[in-house]
């Protein structure tokens, strides 16, 4: 088993994943930059290392400086968590060389999974359903008229190197696709320092759906059913729920195993995300990457399977065969999470760094609050502005959003803006409570009518119930 850890993370997810080592009887060591020496995570570890100065390229992303702190603060494992160097294989691939457990997959599954091409071809030949598209190349060895004919409009270029939403062009018209193509790739290249790009066809309704899976060093792979994730502004989720009441039984059997299948193809090992799109139109699932991390909501699976996905990293990472078998795994009820950042919501969410004069997550039954606040707490300018997650779990979804509307309602966070009471608004909303959105909802209708509800020219209640 694994003995003492490197948390090589802040906020949250730092606290998250040395709670997890205490349940294990592992110690825990933080690392920690000039601005985060007075933060939760430093103050709950067995052991601090300091590597470097507040801005995160010379602290949380210098890989000499993260690697050096493992050996010399003696761990035997490197958890990343998510975001900074979670995704980077070279970081992976430079632990091993150290000696050092990557509580992750292998440098070669990160690798294959991030090159989105590559991710493509491999769902494809797992037999995972991908959408209507190209391989990648570049612009002189795509026969563009042709795919384009046979694919229909309107279509999406997409970077091979990009993901999570990076590098994307939407193409409507067949007379502006060659110009689009050379460009997206030129961009790409700058952007990504690849300028391979592939085409798909254009999904214009869908819900960002995806699936949990767990794999172990024995060959055993298993699914944790999935979570909805379609509240998002700008490629940044800001709800997220399990299960997703719009995915019918039969097709839910089909995606899960899917991603069941996508990740033994990869040779996967660790916790990881399949994404798929569900096409409202057509009602069909499709590939779209996969994440080689634990995710910002792996909560709300954890709390409709009472499974510890951060425990289950750790077993793994040490060579111990997965707790629970597929037939063993049951969910129950429905979770929600609502994030909460440190943003203005009326000036385009922007960062709101500041001292937290008063921080009272909320509590009770079935509510949960993953964070790294307290009163008092400055937070800094440097990183992500995520404050708390706040799940809830309830025995359907009406029942998980009315305790979701609970905690919100106890929640006090007083000295810097939040999207607190952006929460409030989505979860009042009719759209919302009839699960009758797509991923442009937010953006396009809720976010037009929370401002219009500002200036009083609309009642502030959206789509009142
Ligand atoms: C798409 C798509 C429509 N059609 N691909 C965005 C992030 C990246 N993971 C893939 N993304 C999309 N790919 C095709 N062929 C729409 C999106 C997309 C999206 C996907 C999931 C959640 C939110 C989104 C918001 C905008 C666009």
């Amino acid at each position: 088993m694994i003995q003492r850890v490197l948390v090589a993370n802040r906020g949250e997810i730092a606290v998250r994943v040395i709670r997890a080592c205490r349940v294990l009887g592992i110690e825990a060591v933080a690392i920690c930059s000039d601005a985060d020496q007075a933060a939760m995570h430093v103050r709950l570890a067995d052991d601090v290392v300091h590597v470097g100065p507040s801005q995160a390229t010379h602290s949380y992303l210098n890989m000499a400086a993260v690697v050096a702190a493992a050996k010399i603060s003696r761990c035997d494992a490197v958890h990343p968590g998510y975001g900074f160097l979670a995704e980077n294989a070279r970081f992976a691939e430079l632990c091993g060389e150290q000696g050092l457990i990557f509580v992750g997959p292998e440098p070669s599954a990160i690798r294959m999974m991030a090159e989105k091409d590559t991710a493509r071809t491999v769902a494809a030949e797992a037999n995972v359903p991908i959408i209507e598209g190209t391989d990648a190349g570049l612009p002189e060895e795509l026969d563009l008229r042709e795919e384009i004919r046979r694919i229909g409009l309107p279509v999406l270029i997409k970077a091979a190197a990009g993901g999570g939403g990076r590098g994307m062009w939407l193409v409507r018209e067949e007379t502006e696709f060659p110009e689009a193509v050379r460009r997206a790739s030129a961009e790409a290249a700058a952007a990504f320092g690849d300028g391979s790009v592939y085409v798909e066809k254009y999904i214009g309704r869908a819900r960002h759906v995806e699936v949990q899976v767990l794999a172990d060093a024995h060959g055993n792979v298993i699914h944790l059913g999935e979570r909805d994730c379609s509240a998002q502004r700008r490629h940044q989720k800001l709800v997220e729920e399990a299960p997703s009441n719009v995915v019918d039984e039969d097709s839910r059997r089909r995606l899960c195993e899917a991603a069941v299948r996508l990740t033994k193809r990869c040779g996967y090992r660790g916790a990881g995300t399949v994404e798929f799109l569900f096409d409202l139109d057509s009602g069909k699932f499709y590939f779209i990457e996969m994440n080689t991390r634990i995710q910002v909501e792996h909560p709300v699976t954890e709390m409709v399977t009472g499974i510890d996905l951060v425990v289950e990293q750790l077993r793994i990472a040490s060579g111990e065969p997965l707790s629970s078998r597929q037939e063993d795994v049951f969910t129950s009820g429905h979770a929600i999470e609502c994030r909460i950042n440190a943003e203005d919501v009326n000036r385009d969410f922007a960062p709101a760094p500041g001292l937290l004069t008063e921080f009272a997550p909320p509590g009770g039954a079935q509510v949960r609050c993953d964070t790294h606040c307290y009163t008092g707490y400055e937070v800094p300018p440097y990183y992500d502005s995520m404050l708390a997650k706040v799940i809830v779990h309830g025995r359907d979804r009406d029942d998980a959003i009315q305790r979701m509307q609970a905690a919100l309602a106890e929640t006090n966070v007083d000295g810097v803006a939040t999207t607190i009471d952006f929460h409030k608004r989505l979860l009042a909303s009719t759209d919302f409570r009839n699960d009758s959105f797509d991923t442009a909802w937010v953006e396009k209708v809720l976010l037009p009518a929370i401002r219009i509800g500002e200036t009083g020219e609309c009642n502030d209640e959206v789509g009142a119930p």
